[in-house]
């Protein structure tokens, strides 16, 4: 009778997980490990930690209440040796099992430590491949094979038709339209009642997460209260059923709509238990197309949200796994200013930046467009190094992997893969964040000025940007009108671009006291 070891990593919180589907309760034992190197990689956001440690915690304790026999070693441990691999060589030295099983991880740097755990603990090392997702690495690296540039739209509808999700029995998409984003983009009107995300109460499980987060991560970016976060399954369900009853319905009208104040509107705030196994994705794709049959969710909003993640989701998984690890290294606009700090303080005086700032110091969440537009743009227009501006995304988001951060960051958000995952930056001066949101009648800057010291910072920056990277992207179809429109500005206008530009990106080099 062999015996395994199956090692449960923290964002595999699926009693369904490749690695426990042959568990055998009588012989087999799971290991789960909290770690100093995992927390502090890149210096995660304390809400994170507590989230995925609490996460942990009562997964553990479900499995012991099936008659599981769980091998638990906590951060504060003095046995602990605070890394995977060691904590790995340790329990299989103290257990002695006849081989060890894993599922594959979200991030290439712990794939790659996988390699070397047949050789740190002398036994066999099962990895087997993470078949929580619609599309497989294989199956997308064979989508892609031979395209010089992948577009998601594309890959979407092959995985719709492949799933059947939104589609007549003819084999057309429900509504005669595979995408209703033109539906998407309406402003927030006044006076409109909105949802809250659901909330949980920290047990004492969590709280005691809570306390050993705030003590050994509270210099971190990020405050770990209010901790409203589900931990279990269950929970994380009932989030799900909150959601398809208060924001579903509206998710498609204001998927891009930005009000200061409001930190959710009508999104789901359900990526960090998508993410660390608690929910999955055919279920919530499932239960969005369900609320669109029954009559409670309109199409635009049922296709808007299934896009996200039977679309997007997959896609840039398929993406990290195909380019990994060069993909990283990538920067493809030769992009060099460091990340200014306001980043980590939330203190500046652009009020678009303050607030999306604000939001994921307080609640390590922010929702799309203000990671794509405010914070995204931003860097993309300020010059940003990649690996920084990456390595921030990760930290400070309580949904963040490199699988699914790399690729929205560094190919969506900085187009640093040289246009393989999307056609064009998405740059954007003031003039859309003001159509998008209330954030400009409340800012020192002026949004409708385009130079000197009052003028809003994005509109010079966007056209200095599109002047500096004409070598890059002058030849971008996509980008072919702002071209036409920067070559009528006129010298004087030009002039006027550069010296405010490099003005004000100076300003963002030097302490937090002088930051912007
Ligand atoms: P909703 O707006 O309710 O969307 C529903 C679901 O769709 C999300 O829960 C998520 O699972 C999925 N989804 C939506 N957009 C994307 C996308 N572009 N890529 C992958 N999944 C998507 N998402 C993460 O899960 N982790 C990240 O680290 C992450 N980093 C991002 C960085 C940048 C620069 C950008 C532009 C986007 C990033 N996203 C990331 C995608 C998206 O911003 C978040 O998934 C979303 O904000 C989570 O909030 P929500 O659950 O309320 O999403
Ligand atoms: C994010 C995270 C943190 C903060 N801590 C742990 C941990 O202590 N133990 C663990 O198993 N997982 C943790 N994680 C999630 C891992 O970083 C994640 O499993 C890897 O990045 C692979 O995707
Ligand atoms: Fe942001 Fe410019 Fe609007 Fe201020 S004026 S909120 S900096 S877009």
């Amino acid at each position: 009778m062999t015996r395994t070891l199956r090692f449960v990593l923290g964002d595999q919180l699926d009693r369904d997980i490749a690695a426990l589907r042959e568990l055998d309760a009588g012989r087999d034992v799971v290991l789960m490990v909290e770690v100093m190197t995992e927390a502090t990689y890149v210096p995660h956001h304390p809400k994170k930690i507590a989230f995925v440690l609490a996460a942990m915690r009562h997964f553990a304790r479900e499995l012991r209440e099936a008659g599981i026999e769980v091998r638990y070693v906590e951060l504060d441990d003095p046995a602990n040796t605070q890394s995977f691999r060691s904590e790995l060589a340790r329990a299989a030295a103290e257990l002695r099992p006849d081989g060890i099983a894993v599922t594959e991880p979200g991030e290439w740097r712990v794939l790659d430590d996988m390699r070397g755990w047949a050789e740190v603990t002398g036994l066999p090392v099962e990895i087997l491949p993470d078949d929580r997702f619609f599309c497989s690495t294989t199956r997308f690296a064979r989508w892609a094979e031979g395209k010089r540039q992948l577009r998601m739209e594309l890959f979407y509808r092959d995985l719709r038709r492949r799933t059947g999700l939104l589609m007549q029995p003819d084999g057309e998409p429900e509504g005669g339209r595979w995408n209703f984003d033109a539906d998407n983009r309406k402003p927030l009107p006044n006076g409109l009642a909105l949802p809250e995300p659901f909330r949980v109460e920290p047990d004492a499980v969590t709280r005691g997460v809570l306390a050993l987060v705030t003590d050994r991560f509270g210099h971190h970016f990020g405050e770990p209260l209010p901790f409203w976060f589900a931990v279990t399954r269950a929970d994380a369900l009932r989030a799900l059923g909150h959601f398809v009853a208060m924001a579903l319905p509206r998710f498609g009208d204001y998927q891009d709509a930005m009000r200061q104040g409001e930190d959710w509107l009508f999104h789901s705030a359900l990526s960090q238990y998508l993410n660390c196994g608690l929910l999955r994705p055919a279920e919530v794709c499932a239960a969005a197309e369900r609320a669109w049959r029954r009559g409670d969710a309109p199409l635009n909003s049922a296709e808007g949200f299934i896009r996200q993640i039977l679309g997007w989701r997959e896609y840039v998984r398929g993406i990290y796994w195909l380019k990994m690890p060069g993909y990283a290294r990538l920067n493809g606009l030769g992009s060099r200013r460091p990340l200014p700090w306001f980043y980590w303080t939330a203190d500046t005086d652009l009020n678009c930046l303050r607030q999306a700032l604000d939001q994921t110091r307080r609640e390590a969440l922010s929702h799309h467009i203000q990671r794509l537009m405010v914070t995204g743009n931003f860097a993309l227009l300020a010059g940003v190094v990649p690996e920084e501006i990456c390595a921030w995304y990760l930290a400070v988001y309580a949904d963040a992997y490199e699988w699914v951060e790399l690729p929205n960051v560094l190919g969506i958000v900085l187009h640093a893969d040289g246009g393989y995952l999307g056609s064009k930056p998405y740059a954007a001066s003031g003039n859309y964040i003001n159509r998008m949101s209330d954030f400009c009648g409340q800012c020192r800057y002026d949004v409708r000025r385009k130079t000197g010291e009052s003028a809003c910072p994005f509109n010079y920056l966007y056209w200095n940007f599109l002047i500096e990277k004409r070598g890059q992207l002058g030849r971008n179809p996509r980008l072919a009108q702002p071209y036409r429109t920067l070559d009528r500005l006129g010298p004087e206008r030009v002039a006027a671009i550069r010296r405010d530009s490099a003005r004000f990106l100076d300003s963002l080099s030097g302490a937090p006291a002088d930051a912007a």
